[in-house]
C-alpha cells in the first residue's frame, strides 16, 4: 500500500509479504523504490529522502504491543537500505494501515494501536477515526508541509528507553561550535544557526547549495556521532542536525533540520519530539534563544513550511540528568494506493 505519513510518503507491506533474509528484502526493496538513481525514475520512490521510505508491519509478539514496524530507509542514489533510523511520519500510517490488512480490529468510533518502533525498541500509540468500523481518512485536521485537511492522528509517546542526553553533557563543543546532543526518539544535534555564520531562516533550497556550510555540517555530525556513541557516522542517516534562531511566527524555536545531506522541507515528528525536549534543557544551546511556553502547554516547533506542534514534558532521570516523560503530536495519513507492485520489468509476478 503507498501511503503518506505526516509529511512523508512511503510504501507500507505486510512483513510476511516480503523476503525474510533481510539481505533478499532489501534487493526487493530497492527495485520497488527504483534506486539507486537520482529520479528513481524506475520506481515507487519520488526523489527525495522523504518520499523514499518503506514501512514493514507484522503482528506483535510484545504484550504492550498490536504490531511491531520496522522502519526502512531506501537511499536516493546509492544501493542502500538502512535500518538504523526510525521516522515518526511515516508511524502516522501504521495504526490505519494495521485496520486496512486486519492486523488489529477496528472500534466503531475510533481505533487505538499499540505500535512497537522495532528500530528504537520505543512504543507509540496512534489513535484514528474509524466510524462503522472502517479507517475515515478524511477530517479537518491541518499539518503544515501537506496541502489541504485529513483525519487526525493522534500519536502518543511514552517515555522512551534510552538517555535523552547520549553524551552524558548539557552542551559538547565540536571545533569550535557548541553543540547539545539529544535523543527523545531521534538522535539529533543541535546547533545555534549564528555559530554556524547562517540566520537559520533561509530556504532548504539555498542550505543545501552552501557548500562550505556542508563541509562543516559533515564534520561536525562525524565528531557528534562518536560522542553519542553511535560510531563512524559517514555512512548512516543518524544524527540529523537541527539549526536553531528565535522564532519568527509565534513559536518556541525556528529549525532547519538536515537528514543528514538534504535540507528537510518541514522536519521529522521524532526530529521535533527530540528537539523540543532538547530546548527545555537548562545550558543547552536551545534554550538561551528559544522562546518556551510555560510548562504543560504545547511547543511550536517552526520549520521551512510552518510549524509542528507537540506535548512534551521532561522530568529527572536517575543519573540527575534530565530525561523526557512523554510526548505527544497530531499528525494526518492517506491512503493512495493498494495494489501491485512489480520489482523487474521483465517479471510477470507480483511480490
Ligand atoms: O524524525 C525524516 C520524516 C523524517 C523522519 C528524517 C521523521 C522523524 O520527516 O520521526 O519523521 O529525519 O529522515 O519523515
Amino acid at each position: 500500500m503507498l501511503m503518506r505519513g505526516g509529511t512523508s510518503k512511503g510504501a507500507y507491506f505486510l512483513a510476511g509479504d516480503l523476503p525474510a533474509d533481510p539481505a533478499a528484502r532489501d534487493a526487493l526493496l530497492l527495485r520497488v523504490m527504483g534506486s539507486p538513481d537520482e529520479r528513481q525514475i524506475d520506481g515507487l520512490g519520488g526523489a527525495h529522502p522523504l518520499t523514499s521510505k518503506v514501512a514493514v508491519v507484522s503482528p506483535s509478539a510484545d504484550p504492550r504491543a498490536d504490531v511491531d514496524y520496522l522502519f526502512l530507509q531506501v537511499a536516493v542514489d546509492k544501493p542502500e537500505v538502512s535500518d538504523r533510523q526510525n521516522c515518526g511520519n511515516i508511524l502516522a500510517g501504521i495504526g490505519p494501515f494495521a485496520v486496512e490488512r486486519g492486523l488489529v480490529p477496528a472500534g466503531e468510533e475510533r481505533t487505538s494501536v499499540r505500535i512497537r518502533m522495532v528500530n528504537s525498541g520505543d512504543h507509540a500509540t496512534a489513535t484514528f477515526p474509524t466510524p462503522g468500523g472502517r479507517v475515515d481518512y478524511t477530517g479537518d485536521a491541518e499539518i503544515p508541509g501537506v496541502p489541504g485537511t485529513a483525519a487526525p492522528v493522534v500519536i502518543e509517546f511514552p517515555a522512551g528507553a534510552g538517555r535523552l542526553l547520549p553524551t552524558g553533557n548539557v552542551r559538547d563543543e565540536i571545533d569550535g561550535v557548541p553543540v547539545t546532543c539529544v535523543d527523545n526518539g531521534m538522535p539529533t544535534v543541535l546547533i545555534a544557526a549564528s555559530s554556524l555564520k547562517v540566520t537559520g531562516y533561509e530556504s532548504p533550497k539555498d542550505l543545501e547549495e552552501d557548500v562550505a556550510l556542508a563541509d562543516r555540517l559533515r564534520e561536525i555530525r562525524l565528531a557528534a556521532g562518536r560522542l553519542m556513541g553511535l560510531g563512524d557516522v559517514a555512512d548512516t542517516t543518524v544524527p540529523k542536525l537541527t539549526l536553531l534562531t528565535p522564532p519568527r511566527a509565534g513559536g518556541a524555536v525556528t529549525t532547519r533540520t538536515f537528514i543528514p545531506v538534504r535540507c528537510h522541507t518541514s522536519i521529522g515528528v521524532l526530529g521535533a519530539a527530540s528537539v523540543a525536549a532538547g530546548l527545555r534543557i537548562e545550558g543547552g544551546v536551545g534554550a538561551e534563544l528559544a522562546q518556551l511556553p510555560a510548562e504543560g502547554d504545547r511547543v511550536r516547533i517552526e520549520h521551512p513550511t510552518g510549524f509542528l506542534d507537540l506535548e512534551s514534558s521532561l522530568g529527572t532521570g536517575s543519573d540527575g540528568l534530565p530525561s523526557a516523560r512523554r510526548t505527544a503530536v497530531v499528525r494526518t495519513a492517506r491512503k493512495i494506493f493498494d495494489g501491485t507492485v512489480f520489482p523487474r520489468s521483465t517479471e510477470t509476478a507480483p511480490i
